[in-house]
Parts: structure tokens; sequence; C-alpha cells
């Protein structure tokens, strides 16, 4: 199995958590996202349906989008996986979670946009994270009594929220639940499993 990913990408994060987890054996190929489209290396850019990371090489298949590989991988080890709560919580971090906190971030950091902008993103991300924490009340997990690609997906990003100035702490739920994860076995946060090798 072959993981393409980067170091600054929670989608690539999620993959990889999975696989660190669950203790599967593959290889992590590096793809530089400071190159351009046309300058990143032609095997990541044949496979990459959408030129973007993750992409998981799996034998004869060829898989993007993360939560799409999150899926795939839960369906063959049959681990991680869970009842139509886990869909729904992978539906939702796709419009909401994983687009308000990697968006923030991005314009924060590199981006910088016109104020109006930040606003709209900030709003939208504290936002979705006041679903999320409210959801987790009184819970250990999004789906189930223990871990699923439901937790692994939503908590992607989470990692990063310092970067962008936000205290987790303002939201109880979602710091009881991250330390969960933070304290399962083989857990390894970003800075190790996705750095450039
Ligand atoms: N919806 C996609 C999002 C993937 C995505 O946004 N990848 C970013 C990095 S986090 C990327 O490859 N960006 C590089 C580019 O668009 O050129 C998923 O869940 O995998």
């Amino acid at each position: 199995m072959k993981l393409y990913g980067s170091d600054q990408s929670g989608h690539s994060y999620k993959v990889r958590l999975f696989l660190a987890l669950a203790q599967i054996k593959h290889e992590y190929i590096y793809v530089d996202l400071m190159l351009g489209r046309k300058d990143r290396p032609a095997d990541f850019m044949a496979a990459a349906k959408h030129g973007e990371v993750p992409v998981l090489i799996d034998g004869d298949l060829t898989i993007c989008q993360s939560n799409a590989i999150l899926q795939h991988l839960a369906d063959k080890t049959g681990i991680y996986n869970g009842n139509h709560e886990v869909n729904e919580w992978l539906s939702w971090e796709a419009n909401r979670i994983g687009f308000s906190l990697p968006n923030y971030r991005f314009a924060l950091i590199w981006q910088k946009p016109a104020q109006q902008v930040m606003d709209y993103l900030l709003g939208r991300l504290m936002f979705d994270l006041k679903i999320l924490n409210k959801n987790l009340d009184g819970k250990n997990y999004l789906a189930g009594d223990s871990l699923t690609i439901a937790d692994i997906s939503n908590s992607g990003y989470m990692f990063w929220l310092n970067d962008v100035g936000i205290e987790v702490n303002d939201f109880p739920n979602i710091a009881r639940w991250l330390n969960n994860i933070y304290a399962l076995p083989h857990y390894q946060p970003p800075t190790i499993l996705m750095a450039k090798p």
C-alpha cells in the first residue's frame, strides 16, 4: 500500500493516522505542495484525479478523497467502521469542519485575504466547533463507544487549532474527545507522521 500525502495536510493526516493506529504497513510518499501542480511528480499527478493529496494506492485500486479512503480502509480491515452515524459525520466533515478549519488556517497563514473574508471563515469555523462540541456532550467518541473513522476524519485538522489562535479548552467536549484520541496506542501527531522523510 502506498500513501501520497503532505506535512501541512490534515486530510492526508487522517489517512496516515488510520494506518498508524491500525498498524498497517505502507509506504508514505511525501508530496511537496509548495510546488505548482505542473511541477509535482508525474506518478502523483497521474494517480491524483483531483490533483490533491491524499491518494492511496492499494493493489489495483487508486483512491482519492480522504473520507473515501478512510471508508475503504475500514471496509477492508473491519476496523473503525460503524453504523449510519459514521456516514453522517463523514459527510458533515467534508462540508463543515474539513472545510472551515483548513480554509481559515490557509487564509490566515498563507493567503491573507481581505478582513471580510477572514471574518466569514472564522465565523463559519466557530459555528462548526460549537456544533461539534455540542454533539460530543457526554460522549467519548462521535459514533458509538469506541473510535471510528468519524473521529479520525473530524479530528484531522484539530491538532492545528492553536496555530489559528483557538483555545481548544473553550470547547471542553472537543478537548476531552481529542485527549481520548491522543491517548490511543500508536497515536502520533502530524508533526511526526506527516514529516518530510
Ligand atoms: N476533499 C479532499 C480535500 C483534499 C485537499 O484539500 N488537499 C489539499 C491539501 S490538504 C491539496 O492537495 N492541495 C493542493 C492543491 O490543491 O494544489 C479530501 O478530503 O481529501
